[in-house]
């Protein structure tokens, strides 16, 4: 089949609803909750503003529009290579401004872990776990998206319930070591889940700490956090799309992720 003919045959699946367009993120605004690192980090992104300039009055009388304060990592967002430091050096394609347009839009195949993290927040996705959904389902694909479906985006609506924290640190589900090690040696495009960052919330304690961060982004390949939705997914077969904000030497963005499913 040529090209040509698989656009216009995209056309038509999007035109009578055989092909659908499922909306993986999450709404933005004061509300989102946001990453919180322990007191002696020091610092940490804010939480989102939106502040009104006109909104068809005596300051713009046509006319409405807001500025943002909004942190490069808040709500859906995508994770670059540059944001962590193994993944320093690819600056000349690994800041959302350099990133190949090319890899905005990819397969992406989904492993469900909703049982496991309802029935403890803190499960570790691990390598055999999805050598066995492989042969479920089929192989993971060079320059595929992995997304973990938790049905964590159920909690996004109160920081508390999201973050999930208590006296010992944050307790939420995300990939083991050898997981990440794994998905890097098959050339995955991304690792995505529905949680705050790409991490588990005891990543701290890993070796390397933030395994998702540190194997993916030191392989120049990119991360998505507080997805939603991925309940709507097939486990196979849909196509992700997910464009990061052109920002100049920008470690991560917030971004709207979609995803075109079959019938
Ligand atoms: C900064 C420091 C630690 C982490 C993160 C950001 C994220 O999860 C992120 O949003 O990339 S763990
Ligand atoms: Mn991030």
């Amino acid at each position: 089949m040529t090209a040509r003919q698989t656009l216009t045959d995209l056309a038509a699946g999007l035109a009578s609803g055989s092909i659908t367009v499922v909306d993986l993120s999450a709404p933005l605004g004061p509300d989102t909750p946001v990453l919180y690192l322990p007191p002696e980090i020091g610092v940490n992104t804010p939480n989102v503003e939106m502040h009104e300039i006109s909104w068809y009055n005596e300051k713009g009388p046509y006319w409405a529009w807001r500025w943002l304060k909004l942190g490069e990592h808040t709500g859906t967002h995508f994770d670059a290579p540059i944001h962590w430091i193994s993944g320093r050096d690819h600056t000349s394609d690994g800041s959302t401004d350099t990133i190949p347009p090319r890899n905005f839009v990819g397969p992406v195949n989904v492993v469900d872990c909703s049982r496991e993290a309802a029935e403890n927040p803190d499960f570790l996705l691990t390598a055999e776990r999805v050598k066995a959904w492989e042969a479920e389902h089929g192989a993971i694909e060079r320059d595929s998206w992995v997304l973990m479906r938790t049905d964590w985006h159920r909690r996004n609506d109160s920081a508390e319930t999201f973050l999930n924290a208590d006296e010992t640190g944050p307790h939420s589900p995300g990939p083991s070591v050898d997981c990440m090690e794994y998905l890097v040696s098959k050339g995955i495009m991304g690792w995505g889940t529905e949680c705050v960052g790409t991490d588990a919330g005891a990543a701290t304690e890993m070796n390397p700490p933030f395994p998702a961060h540190f194997l993916m982004h030191q392989a120049n390949r990119y991360g998505l956090a507080s997805l939603a939705h991925l309940d709507r997914l097939p486990p196979k077969g849909a196509i992700l799309v997910a464009a990061p904000l052109k920002l100049v030497n920008g470690t991560g963005s917030p971004v709207r992720v979609l995803a075109f499913v079959p019938g």
